[in-house]
């Protein structure tokens, strides 16, 4: 396939950016600690948003708390449901009250920001289907998100933790079925309490130098925290998704761990000793309540295995997730191309629960909302369709530049032009999300023939003390409600826009959403540009490569089916 990358990539992003990291040999451990402990930062830590929580609702979207819009303009952003039914979902391997508490930590992505998220959902994902309570790791700078100062030059905020752009309390406070604590906690409750044991010769150790917090501590000093964990806890999972498909059984009943390598062995026989072709599924999706085999066969990716949550594994107290390409860890999937749920309904109940809970906080929905209700006031009196545009509609662009490494991406404005005009018509409104700073130039030839807009456009409606750290988000969303969606593939920005726009296609049975399609393109590279038109499978594009090329229909496509009749319910 054309477009690939070494296998390198999915190690480490291009620029060399994990290559410095201080993580395994205690040698190098220290030698590296000594040199970039951020002693300044240590355990400062920022106070997670609490009036966040008082203002959060499940349903709909309140921007009173804010700066607005009015709760009629905002209700364009929600595309997430209040399913009650969906919330009281236990996982079958969750321990009541037997044996002692099970936990999943992990260690965070270490590339863009896209990349962060794609990990944390699918770890959040695995937690609660294992029933596993979940360790946030601390708050850190993550990578390209530490701008120190804001638009009006007073510092900002550039420690972060999931808390501040998704809302975890409240993900916790409406699961039963799922916890969610920090790592500070976890270190206090099982760490100093004497709970974790080396795992070579048994005895008990407590986190290095007894301490248990570790917010703002940068990011490569964490690295004796990371090895802590690694060494204390009873599995360190190795999951490769571009290797192996996680998968889930429905019960912890052992037949039914059984069933799930009788069904690989089975389809193994009757496909010549492989599965079959991905391509044999595009345009041609089996039914979402299809058998076990079926959904296999079809989301298989041409991976080797399986990772099974297995009997071993239920019963394991500790599982931790590394990143560090030197163990071949990253989980760099999307969490619905890599978790595999014997149970159709389970596997739909997981992408609800990810559609409908793990959302950007108000905060950064209000902002975007109150974007597009300027943006949409701009389009409808934009004189070249004069009349014409009653509803605002406006069409939009992510074009990728910056640290990104894919030279096929890395053309001009008159060719992305060239790529799009077919689908837009001259003079029209349209936004462009970017991080590309040379404004004036690079744009010139859009310019020319569209009334084109930025994010900077709108500072004045975005509050002049916005965090500019989420800006990037806030252009997802606002591009997220465009009628003509040209992206950039192998971005993973972009691909999170296709799927918000695939949650709002499906919320609005939009034409072509029982195909999982809707009106989105790319501009390059050339010959992806229409691949948003045809239903795709899961598809590693190139084989040992990671999937941040694309998000797929499978995420959003028909996951309302069969609501309500889930197995394992709360009595
Ligand atoms: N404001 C803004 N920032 C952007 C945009 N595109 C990229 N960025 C910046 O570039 C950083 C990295 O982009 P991400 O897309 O999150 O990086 P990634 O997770 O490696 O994903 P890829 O897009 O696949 O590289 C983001 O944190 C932003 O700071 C954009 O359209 N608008
Ligand atoms: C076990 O290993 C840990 C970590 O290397 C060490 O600190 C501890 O002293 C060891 N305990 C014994 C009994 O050898
Ligand atoms: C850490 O705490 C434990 C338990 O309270 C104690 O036994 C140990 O001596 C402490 N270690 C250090 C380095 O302070
Ligand atoms: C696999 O394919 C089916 C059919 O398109 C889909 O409904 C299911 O959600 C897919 N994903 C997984 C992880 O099973
Ligand atoms: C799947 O859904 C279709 C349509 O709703 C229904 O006719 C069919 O019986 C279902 N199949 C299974 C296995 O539940």
């Amino acid at each position: 396939m054309p477009y690939i990358k070494k296998t390198s990539h999915n190690v480490c992003k291009g620029s060399g950016r994990c290559a410095k990291l201080c993580f395994l040999p205690l040698i190098i451990l220290f030698g590296c600690t000594a040199l970039v402990f951020d002693l300044a930062n240590l355990g400062r830590g920022v106070k997670v948003q609490q009036e966040q929580e008082m203002q959060h609702k499940l349903a709909g979207l309140n921007c009173d708390a804010y700066g607005g819009p009015s709760e009629e303009v905002a209700q364009e952003l929600v595309y997430w449901e209040d399913i009650p039914s969906d919330a009281t979902y236990v996982s079958p391997f969750k321990k009541r009250n037997e044996g002692p508490k099970q936990y999943l930590t992990f260690e965070p992505d270490g590339g863009g920001w896209n990349n962060v998220r794609m990990n944390m959902e699918t770890v959040l994902a695995m937690a609660y289907a294992m029933g596993r309570t979940l360790v946030l790791p601390p708050e850190q700078e993550f990578y390209l998100l530490g701008a120190r100062k804001g638009k009006n030059g007073d510092s900002q905020q550039r420690q972060f933790s999931f808390n501040d752009f998704f809302h975890m309390e409240s993900i916790r406070n409406e699961h039963p079925g799922l916890d969610i604590i920090t790592m500070k906690e976890f270190l206090e409750q099982e760490a100093m309490a004497g709970n974790l044991r080396n795992q070579q010769n048994g005895s008990v150790v407590f986190p290095p130098q007894n301490q248990t917090d570790w917010n703002g501590v940068g990011r490569r000093p964490r690295g004796p925290l990371w090895e802590f964990l690694r060494s204390t806890t009873g599995h360190v999972a190795i999951w490769k998704p571009e290797e192996c498909m996680a998968a889930f059984p429905t019960s912890p009943d052992p037949q039914a761990t059984q069933r799930l390598w009788d069904i690989k062995q089975q389809v193994e026989q009757e496909h010549e000793g492989s599965f079959p072709m991905p391509s044999a599924y595009i345009g041609k999706p089996v039914p979402v309540n299809a058998s076990a085999k079926e959904r296999m066969m079809e989301n298989w990716s041409r991976r080797k295995t399986l990772c099974l949550y297995d009997n071993t594994l239920q019963n394991t107290q500790f599982i931790h997730f590394p990143s560090d390409y030197r163990l071949g860890a990253r989980l760099l999937v999307h969490f619905y191309a890599f978790l595999f749920f014997e149970d159709w309904q389970q596997d739909l109940h997981m992408k609800r629960f990810v559609r409908d809970h793990v959302r950007y906080v108000d905060r950064i929905q209000c902002a975007a909302a109150r974007v597009i209700e300027a943006l949409r006031e701009r389009a409808r009196n934009n004189p070249a369709v004069a009349g014409q545009n009653p509803k605002g509609e406006y069409d939009a662009f992510h074009i990728r530049r910056g640290d990104f490494q894919y030279k096929v991406t890395r053309v001009d404005a008159r060719q992305i032009y060239e790529v799009s005009k077919s689908k837009l018509q001259e003079g029209q409104t349209i936004y462009i999300a970017t991080e590309e700073r040379d404004k004036k130039g690079f744009f010139q030839p859009l310019r020319e023939k569209y009334d084109i807009v930025f994010l900077d456009d709108f500072r004045d409606v975005l509050g002049d003390d916005f965090n500019t750290n989420f800006d990037g988000m806030v252009d997802q969303l606002v591009a997220s409600r465009s009628r003509t969606f040209f992206g950039c593939w192998f971005s993973a920005f972009t691909a999170y826009i296709n799927r918000l726009r695939g949650y709002h296609s499906t919320h609005e049975r939009a034409p072509g959403y029982e195909e999982g399609i809707h009106n989105s393109w790319y501009y390059a590279p050339e010959d992806r540009y229409d691949q948003m038109q045809t239903y795709y499978p899961i598809l590693n594009y190139n084989p040992g490569h990671a999937y941040i090329e694309r998000e797929f229909p499978t995420s959003w496509r028909l996951i309302d089916t069969g609501i309500g009749d889930l197995p394992a319910q709360v009595e």
